[in-house]
């Protein structure tokens, strides 16, 4: 294996789905089913917070989603949790700025994807010497999900990057949802990345079909 091509990465990351059982209105399982068929284009595992699995459970929940992705051809990466990336072989993993450090997840998974969490021009800059196939950025809008998330930033840091010449593949992330979108693109990212705008929604299927209309 050979670590993946920033191109290919590009193509994974327009609609990028995140979800942990602790974030779902309806079934689980269902959710992401839904979100598959209405065309999300990675996956990432967080089953993180208040109301999670632990354990056994995670594990084997973990396990679940995996096969479903793996059907479907869906890339499945896995959120801070390294030992379990490396146990299921997941696709990759991602980490943000309080989880060790690229550099030593690197050396850990080998060229699995890894993605992480940047808030400014110093952290992109040092995940990207240490090895980041991809950036998250933001809070890009005000989110509910993330109880310890950073102040809202837009797509100020996402812009700098881009004027700064740049090119690692980036998603946005916070807030996002089908009416906002196409900003978060046009700030120069390639892809958003959303949790409740999918996973609280009545109707997973319309909500990740229309937001893969705006995101594209
Ligand atoms: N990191 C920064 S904001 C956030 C994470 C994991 C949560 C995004 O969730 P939502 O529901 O899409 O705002
Ligand atoms: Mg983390």
């Amino acid at each position: 294996m050979s670590r993946i091509s920033t191109d290919r990465m590009r193509e994974l990351l327009p609609l990028y789905f995140i979800m942990g059982s602790q974030n779902c209105k309806l079934n689980p399982e269902e959710v992401l089913i839904k979100a598959i068929e209405a065309g999300i284009t990675q996956f990432q595992f967080r089953e993180k917070g208040e109301n999670s699995l632990k354990g056994r459970d995670k594990i084997e929940f973990a396990k679940k989603l995996q096969t479903i992705c793996k059907k479907h051809k869906i890339p499945f990466i896995v959120n801070d949790d390294i030992e379990l990336a490396i146990a299921l072989d997941a696709d990759g993993v991602h980490i943000g700025q309080d989880d060790e450090s690229a550099e030593i997840v690197r050396q850990k998974i080998g060229d699995k994807i890894l993605g992480v969490s940047t808030h400014s021009i110093e952290e992109v800059e040092k995940a990207i010497l240490e090895g980041a196939d991809y950036l998250g950025i933001g809070p890009v809008f005000h989110t509910k999900t993330k109880k310890d998330a950073k102040s809202v930033q837009g797509t100020e840091l996402i812009e700098r990057v881009r004027d700064k010449g740049i090119q690692i593949p980036i998603v946005g992330i916070g807030g996002i949802t089908a009416h906002n979108a196409a900003s978060v693109i046009k700030g120069g990212a390639d892809g958003v990345s959303v949790v409740s705008a999918i996973s609280m929604s009545d109707e997973p299927y319309e909500s990740a079909g229309e937001l893969r209309k705006a995101a594209f």
